[in-house]
């Protein structure tokens, strides 16, 4: 971006605060943001005029007012599709982390070497094959997660806004479900890939959470905000719920000390939003930014527009 765009870098990766982020816009045509930057209605009321495009390094833009920017006729893209199958991965990671024991046997051995040897009931996990998946969201990444996970030998289940094809749904072996609270009763594993939205907030509520199977483990790829931490915190601690594996929780205030305990105990696997960062999907993504910059800059339609919910692309 450097080499083909009159760019100014935030050289130290610290998010701006508003002030600074509206003060480092002067004069410029396009903002280049990424999901630590809030981008709010009042936030959005306040860029210079001559900002026309925010172009989202991401394929979540839960941190734009999406409307706001809609209703200031400012352009907003993102970027999809570069870092599903990484996604995908790291769910699969974080799935198996917790039932095969993976952090808690990396730390058990001694670092001194003095480690006794195996014996046949040491580190037992339980198996993955035969269990049940259901997917929250079955979109690009929903569906990535659902091809590697049949390979594992899950049982796929699935809730999503719309139903997928059924072509898709054969290759899955996929089970469709379209009452999300008889699905969470029936799995024993829940992974959550759907983006956080007014409707999607606390989609895993304190309710469903106490519809879970007592062994179940959740998995979260996506956003803290999709479910209430206090709630899931409260029922692993209390044994009612067999864990979770997350790469994203609620931080503002600094990790719940709650959750580090969890975690301590090898009741949770936590991880630090790294589902998509590999050297590649980085660069695809950033090249993804440029296309987006390059088409909108051009006077067509950016590729990767993303538009107010209903609203169709033109
Ligand atoms: C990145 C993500 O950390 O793209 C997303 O929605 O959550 C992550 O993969 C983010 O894109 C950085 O802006």
């Amino acid at each position: 971006m450097a080499t083909l765009f009159e760019a100014t870098l935030n050289p130290d990766d610290t998010p701006y605060t508003a002030d600074a982020l509206v003060a480092a816009l002067a004069g410029k045509d396009v903002l280049v943001s990424s999901i630590t930057d809030r981008l709010d209605a009042a936030l959005i009321a306040r860029l210079p005029e001559s900002v026309k495009l925010i172009a989202q390094f991401g394929n979540g833009f839960d941190n734009i007012d999406i409307e706001a920017a809609y209703a200031a006729a400012l352009t907003v893209t993102n970027t999809p599709s570069v870092l599903t199958e990484d996604t995908a991965d790291m769910a699969m990671m974080l799935m198996l982390a917790l039932p095969r024991r993976l952090v808690e046997g990396a730390e058990v051995l001694p670092r001194d070497g003095s480690w006794p040897g195996w014996s046949p009931t040491w580190m037992l996990g339980r198996r993955l094959r035969g269990k049940a998946l259901g997917i929250v969201g079955m979109g690009r990444i929903g569906s990535a997660v659902a091809a590697r996970a049949k390979s594992f030998g899950l049982a796929i289940h699935y809730f999503s806004r719309n139903r997928r094809p059924p072509q898709l749904e054969e290759k899955l072996e996929a089970i469709f479900h379209d009452d999300l609270d008889e699905m969470i009763g029936a799995v024993d594993i829940l992974s959550l890939h759907t983006p956080l939205t007014r409707d999607t907030h606390h989609i895993l509520s304190r309710a469903r959470i106490a519809r879970m199977k007592p062994e179940a483990l959740v998995v979260n790829v996506s956003r803290p905000e999709l479910i209430d931490e206090d709630a899931l915190v409260e029922a692993i601690a209390a044994g009612r719920l067999g864990g979770a594996a997350l790469d994203v929780f609620e931080s503002r205030q600094g990790i719940s000390e709650k959750l580090l305990d969890l975690a301590r105990r090898h009741r949770i696997v936590l991880t630090a939003h790294m589902a998509s960062a590999t050297l590649e999907a980085r660069l695809e993504m950033g090249e993804t930014v440029i296309v987006n910059i390059r088409a909108f800059s051009d006077g067509h339609q950016p590729p990767h527009r993303v538009l107010p919910e209903g609203r169709a692309r033109a």
